[in-house]
């Protein structure tokens, strides 16, 4: 067996959606990493045996753990202490940054997924360029068909198309008042909604030849987020003397609203159908504690739901991952007093957005021996 090598090692490509989350978080607390591809001989060697599926990013830290999940290498930070910590202070402040979150790393993949391969031709050649030195040449063609074979199952149609591209003209005139007053979504410093925006919106939307023509056209401001996100500390010359905490007393930035609507009038009917696909599941095959979610661990669906995206008819994979990043929001909620449980749920009540927190349902969804598990309580 070989041994660990010193320092932090990322295994990931530039234009991969949750490689950048953890490499953002990364540059943010100033933690010294190397990033490889993966097609360094060590993951075929070292990683995949033990992470069993071939996906990035993972982390390898100087003891020889190795973490995968953008969302667990963050949290592995966190628990030991980082110059800019990522959860708010405030119970509200975690439940929002946790659906903000799901809306990034979940269902702006559709955003993200569409503006890459639905104008594949006008982009072509930085595609296979991206593919070609994070894969290989020979496995280059062999990962962009298997990418692009995922639009439908995302919800991405000749019928979504434009509402997705409405969606996101939305979206940036949203981000772009806000930034226009604040450096990061919740104040002075990233939280984990900014790092679970940054996913689609460096990537693919701020990377990408025609989506990021778009960004930098339409909302220079957002432009200068991607940019701040994915610099070493903060990146705030805008901003002088805005200081580096969260908004106080968690308190809500009056121009976050706006966001929270939008993601609230796009996210349902698709995420209580995709909860309800699962509790029938659950109903029906009755896993026990600590069964895997899928059969196979790179198998991400469980399972396709008729629903409605910005109204028009789509079928969209269920992941049970969902569950595990909401119910987060639960477990915030949990530790919160009464008074503060009342507040959050009277605010998620107003924006209508109660129904993002998952709540007890007599099972969750949680990673042992690094794949995805349900939990069942
Ligand atoms: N929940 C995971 C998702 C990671 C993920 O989906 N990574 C993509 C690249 S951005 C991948 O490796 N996909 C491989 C595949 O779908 O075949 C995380 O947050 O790290």
């Amino acid at each position: 067996m070989q041994s660990s090598p010193s320092g932090y090692r990322l295994y990931g490509v530039p234009h991969s959606l949750y490689t950048g989350i953890a490499r953002c978080y990364l540059r943010t607390q100033g933690i010294a990493y190397t990033e490889l591809a993966p097609n360094h001989p060590d993951f075929a060697e070292r990683i995949l045996p033990v992470i069993k599926r071939s996906i990035i990013p993972v982390l390898e830290t100087p003891d020889g753990e190795f973490i995968q999940d953008s969302l667990d290498i963050i949290d592995h930070f966190e628990q030991q202490g980082v110059a800019y910590p990522a959860y708010p202070h405030g119970t509200l402040q975690t439940v929002l940054a946790v659906i903000i979150q799901y809306y990034g790393t979940q269902s702006m993949l559709r955003h993200a997924m569409h503006y890459r391969w639905s104008v594949r031709d006008q982009q072509e050649g930085f595609l296979r360029d991206a593919f070609a030195a994070g894969a290989g040449e020979a496995m280059a063609e062999k990962v962009m068909a298997r990418m692009n074979s995922y639009l439908p199952r995302l919800g991405v149609t000749v019928q979504s198309v434009p509402v997705i591209e409405q969606s996101y003209e939305e979206l940036l005139a949203i981000l772009e008042t806000h930034f226009g007053e604040h450096p990061y979504l919740l104040g002075g410093r990233p939280s984990i909604a900014d790092y679970g925006l940054i996913g689609p919106m460096f990537a693919h939307l701020g990377r990408d030849p025609v989506p990021s023509h778009l960004m930098k056209l339409k909302a220079p401001k957002v432009f200068r987020w991607v940019e701040r996100m994915t610099a070493p500390g903060l990146d705030t010359p805008e901003y002088p003397g805005y200081g580096d905490d969260f908004v106080a007393d968690d308190q809500v930035p009056e121009t976050l609203r706006p966001l929270l609507a939008h993601i609230a009038s796009e996210i349902f009917p698709e995420l209580t159908d995709k909860l309800a696909f699962m509790d029938a599941a659950i109903a029906e095959h009755k896993p026990r504690d600590g069964d895997p979610v899928s059969e196979k661990p790179h198998q991400r669906y469980i399972g396709l739901v008729d629903t409605r995206y910005r109204g028009v008819p789509v079928q969209a994979g269920v992941e049970p991952y969902l569950m595990y990043v909401l119910r987060r929001a639960d477990h915030a909620l949990a530790g919160a007093s009464d008074q503060d449980r009342e507040r959050v749920m009277a605010y998620l009540g107003q924006l209508g957005l109660a129904e993002a927190v998952p709540g007890e349902r007599g099972y969750s969804v949680t990673r042992r021996g690094q794949i995805e598990v349900w939990e069942r309580h």
